[in-house]
């Protein structure tokens, strides 16, 4: 299988994360891709190649230009009130509140976020650009025939809605690659979010097409980030409806029990025949990860690569989240190579 990756990542490059009242290290960190970069040599996966340059046009066919002009100049207009840490919201427009983008950066972060711990900081912009570049390099190579791609994005993007970032994520990866398949001529194309955490960007993008079906297995948001979104009465709305479907699973989810889950997406996603298949692959799941709640262990994760190659469709597998970084590389690979070995 063919990676895409762009050292460019490292722009990405924040010091800071609000977390439990703290400013820490961010667990979203360079080291993250690079860890799966070795696992992907180290086991001979299949070539690396640099993504090619699509421009603005797939990412502003997504996302809301307003929301995308802003994350361009956010880090130098909070840099110009002369603050010393790094960009974050201290307010929103919440409950019965106007919906109105302020002028000051100070309001703007409240309007475009939808969570704080994400900063954004020199470099921010320029990562997330690249990192939506792998992701329609990925799609490319699917439209012109690929079995499957491994679309190493980082900063990740399942958590960046319309006009929201948060969650780590800018733009939205895998959004951006469905689009462009269908603005290719694919009639249908699946997203399956593997991710711990709700793909609630990717919901809230799709949510009244019928074209585009999202399928999510993760914590269910009363227990787990981002809390708001991804409950199962979610089905999507208007012609959309029926088109998304939310897995919401309880802490300390095993295997058996979250495999059991996986089935019956697969079975939904065979049936709708889309020309595509993208993985929002997070692996998050592992039972170490800091901040998750599931118990997949390494194996699991080639087991489960297998099923997904069992769908038989052309797949595009895309970065999001995994903070066990010692182990990020081998689960995330293990994905890979047991789709390759089942294929
Ligand atoms: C792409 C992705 O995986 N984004 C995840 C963003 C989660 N950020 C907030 C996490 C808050 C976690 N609180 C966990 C407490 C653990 N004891
Ligand atoms: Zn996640």
């Amino acid at each position: 299988m063919e990676t895409i990756f762009t050292e460019k990542h490292k722009l990405r490059n924040s010091k800071t994360e609000l977390h439990g009242g703290q400013l820490v290290e961010p667990f979203e960190r360079p080291s993250r891709a690079q860890y799966i970069i070795d696992r992907v040599r180290t086991v001979d996966l299949g070539s690396i190649s640099e993504p090619d340059d699509f421009g603005m046009a797939p990412i502003l066919a997504i996302h809301d230009a307003g929301f995308i002009d802003f994350l361009q100049v956010a880090w130098t207009d909070w840099q110009a009130e002369g603050f010393k840490g790094e960009a974050m919201p201290t307010v929103w427009p919440a409950r019965r509140m106007a919906m109105r983008v302020p002028t000051h950066i100070e309001g703007r972060l409240g309007y475009y976020a939808l969570a704080c711990e994400t900063t954004i900081s020199d470099g921010t912009w320029e990562a997330a650009y690249a990192s939506a570049q792998v992701a329609l390099t990925g799609a490319e190579r699917i439209h012109n025939g690929a079995r499957a791609a491994f679309a190493l994005c980082r900063p990740p993007g399942h958590h960046a809605a319309i006009d929201m970032y948060g969650g780590y994520c800018f733009v939205n990866n895998a959004a951006v690659a469905a689009q462009h398949l269908l603005d290719k001529g694919a009639k249908r194309i699946a997203i399956l979010d593997v991710d711990f955490h709700h793909g609630n960007g990717t919901q809230d993008i799709f949510d009244a097409r019928d074209d585009v079906l999202f399928i999510s297995l993760h914590g269910d948001p009363m227990d787990a980030f981002p809390h708001f979104l991804g409950h199962g009465d979610e089905t999507g709305s208007g012609k959309g409806d029926g088109f998304t479907i939310n897995y919401p699973l309880p802490p300390n989810t095993d295997f058996a029990t979250w495999r059991a889950a996986l089935a019956k997406a697969l079975k939904r996603i065979t049936d709708y025949a889309p020309d595509a298949l993208i993985i929002s692959l997070g692996v998050d799941t592992f039972e170490t990860d800091p901040i998750s709640f599931f118990k997949l262990k390494s194996d699991d994760f080639t087991t489960y690569g297998a099923d997904i190659a069992h769908a038989n469709l052309p797949t595009l597998f895309v970065m999001e989240g995994g903070y066990d970084i010692a182990e990020i590389g081998i689960n995330t690979v293990n994905v890979l190579q047991g789709f390759e070995a089942a294929k």
